[in-house]
């Protein structure tokens, strides 16, 4: 070989190295908060890419034995897909060892978040203790509680690779701030403490109990609760945000369904985005004097509007005590528990 092929070949060579390092650099490294930040619209929609996916392909292992599916017997008196081609999850449209046979050699990890500040800590015991029958059980579970009363936060047994931290916020005069707030601190804990090392993330209400499975079936990467107390109702008397000077604005004719502030989730990464978005939002609302007719659950269902959820769970997955069951309930999984707001609130 002559001096000139030489060149011409290591330069050839140098090239796809270069190509190499950096088709490696844009797929697998982790996106830092700072570069998740960048472009966020007023909906989160000009997030980046985000390559990280724990579904992978959903492997089976081999030989499993399971009921046979069908595709023309099953749940009949619900929808279980939305016109975006989400399932909505209802007892009886999965299979839940299937499912867990499919999860269990991915490793994942599941963080919740609940708080309980002022008198609501009483709800922690229950909340916690049921957690351990029915949440992601056998499963990597990290519960963060955060509370204004570190020392009123019972010691509860948990089962192996299950752990709880206690974060420590300030207590609030108004029950509405509580509300407020909690996104931003959620949005804080992915950047400060989970993007690295958390596949999933839930963010529930404490003064609820679970009374059956939430587990793998409800994975994907970004989750609603569709609100048990609205999904008969005609959209245009939802009690979405319905001043078009707010940030959580939804006009008549608009919206999906009315999704749950007590329950969301998906991967942590689109929690990130959701929660940085909606908080955002809120102050931005607050600046010009204007609080969503219910505070985050307004900003969440404006985002979920326009940011479809990728999976629905149907109010199963947060029913209210109170409710009588509907014919269409085959069975509760985690519901609302009947409380004396005046007794347990800061404010009216
Ligand atoms: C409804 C919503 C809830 C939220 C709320 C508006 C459902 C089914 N219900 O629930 O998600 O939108 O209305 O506020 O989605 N909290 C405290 N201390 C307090 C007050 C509240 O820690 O003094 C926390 C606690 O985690 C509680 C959550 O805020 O679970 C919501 O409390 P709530 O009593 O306002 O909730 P509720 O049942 O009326």
């Amino acid at each position: 070989m002559n001096l000139l092929s030489i060149k011409a070949v290591s330069g050839i060579f140098l090239f796809v190295l270069l190509l190499g390092v950096m088709y490696n650099f844009n797929t697998n490294r982790t996106l830092e908060p700072s570069e998740k930040t960048e472009g966020t619209s007023v909906d989160g929609c000009a997030a980046k890419t985000i390559t990280f996916c724990p579904e992978g392909h959903l492997k089976s292992p081999d030989h499993l034995k399971y009921k046979q599916p069908s595709i023309i017997h099953g749940r009949t008196n619900v929808v279980t897909v939305t016109p975006w081609l989400a399932p909505v999850v209802w007892e009886g449209s999965f299979n839940p060892n299937l499912l867990d046979a499919i999860y269990k050699p991915k490793n994942i990890s599941i963080a919740a978040t609940v708080f309980a500040v002022g008198k609501y800590t009483m709800f922690l015991k229950d909340f916690l203790e049921t957690a351990e029958q029915h949440f992601f059980v056998g499963f990597t579970v990290h519960m963060h509680v955060f509370t204004d009363k570190p020392k009123e936060v019972p010691k509860v047994k948990m089962a192996a690779g299950r752990k709880l931290t206690v974060h420590t916020v300030p207590s609030a005069d108004r029950w509405q701030e509580i509300s407020a707030r909690r996104m931003e601190i959620i949005q804080k804990l992915i950047e400060e403490e989970l993007q690295d090392n958390t596949d999933y993330i839930f963010c529930l209400d404490v003064d609820s109990k679970f009374y059956d499975r939430w587990g793998t079936e409800s994975l994907d990467r970004l989750v609603a609760v569709i609100h048990p107390g609205y999904y008969k109702t005609n959209r245009d008397v939802l009690p979405y945000e319905r001043r078009p000077s707010s940030k959580a604005y939804i006009g008549l004719g608009e919206g999906d369904f009315y999704y749950c502030g007590g329950a969301y989730g998906g991967q942590v990464q689109e929690v990130h985005q959701l929660t940085k978005t909606c908080s955002e939002n809120f102050k931005d609302d607050a600046k010009k004097g204007i609080e969503a007719a219910w505070q985050e659950e307004s900003h969440l269902n404006r985002y979920m509007w326009i940011n479809k959820p990728t999976k629905l769970l149907s109010p199963e997955y947060l029913w209210q005590d109170f409710k009588s069951k509907e014919p269409e309930i085959h069975t509760i999984r985690f519901s609302g528990v009947i409380k004396n707001y005046a007794a347990i609130r800061p404010n009216a």
